[in-house]
C-alpha cells in the first residue's frame, strides 16, 4: 500500500494529500516532520537525505520532492483526469506546478514564516512588507490565468490546480491586505466545494 510520510500543515504535504484524495488512492499516512519528529532518524534519512516531507513509498518505489510526487501520482493513476492526456494541456497545467513552487510559494515564504511563526517583537517588517507585495503582484497572475476559466487548464482539475490551491489557501488565510482577485476567489471556492481539501485545507495556518 502507498505510504505518505508527513506532516498536514505543510503546504508541500498538502499537495500529496490532495492528489492522493482526488485520485481516492489506499494509502497509509505516517506523521512526520515538525512536533512529529521523525524525519531526523537515520531510517529517515534513507529515505530522503534532505530530512524534509513528504515523502512517499508505492510499492517500495521511494520518491521525495512534493511536486515530482504528485506528477508521479498522475501519471501513474491518473491519465485522463489530475494529468491530462493532451501534452499542451498538461503542459499548461505542469507549468503553474513549477510557478507556484518557485514564484509565489518564494515570494510568499517571509510573510509566512515572519506572520505565522515568528512572536511580533522579532519580525522583520521590511521582508514581511516586501513578501506580501511579491504574492500579490503573483496573485494577479494567476488572477489573471484565471479569467474565463474553471480550472487553471481548462475546464477540468488537473495537477496544476492540486499545487495552486495550496498556496492560494495560504495566501487567502494569511493576515494581509491583498487585492481584489474574483476569479482567483471564485476558483478557489469552486476546488474547496470538493471533498479532497477538506480536513487538508480547513486547517488553520501553523
Ligand atoms: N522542495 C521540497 C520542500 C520540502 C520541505 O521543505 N518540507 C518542509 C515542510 S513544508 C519540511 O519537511 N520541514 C521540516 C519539518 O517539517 O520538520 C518539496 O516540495 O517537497
Amino acid at each position: 500500500m502507498l505510504k505518505i510520510w508527513g506532516r498536514l500543515t505543510s503546504v508541500n504535504v498538502q499537495k500529496v494529500m490532495l492528489a492522493v484524495r482526488e485520485l481516492a488512492l489506499p494509502h497509509t499516512f505516517i506523521p512526520a516532520g515538525g512536533p512529529f519528529g521523525v524525519v531526523d532518524t537515520p531510517e529517515f534519512a534513507k529515505l530522503n537525505p534532505n530530512r524534509t516531507v513528504p515523502v512517499i513509498d508505492d510499492g517500495g518505489f521511494v520518491l521525495w520532492e512534493s511536486n515530482a510526487i504528485v506528477r508521479y501520482l498522475a501519471a501513474r493513476y491518473g491519465v485522463g483526469t489530475l494529468w491530462p492526456e493532451d501534452a499542451c494541456i498538461r503542459a499548461d497545467a505542469d507549468r503553474w506546478m513549477d510557478w507556484q513552487a518557485t514564484e509565489w510559494q518564494g515570494a510568499m515564504g517571509p510573510a509566512f514564516l515572519g506572520l505565522i511563526r515568528t512572536p511580533e517583537d522579532k519580525r522583520d517588517k521590511a521582508a514581511i512588507d516586501t513578501s506580501i507585495k511579491r504574492s500579490n503582484t503573483r496573485a494577479l497572475i494567476l488572477e489573471q490565468a484565471l479569467q474565463g476559466r474553471e480550472f487553471i487548464a481548462g475546464r477540468h482539475l488537473t495537477i496544476g490546480d492540486i499545487a495552486l490551491v495550496s498556496s492560494a489557501h495560504r495566501w487567502l488565510a494569511l493576515p494581509i491586505e491583498r487585492p481584489d482577485t474574483p476569479a482567483l476567489a471564485a476558483w478557489y471556492r469552486r476546488v474547496m466545494m470538493r471533498p479532497a481539501p477538506q480536513g487538508v485545507l480547513t486547517l488553520p495556518l501553523e
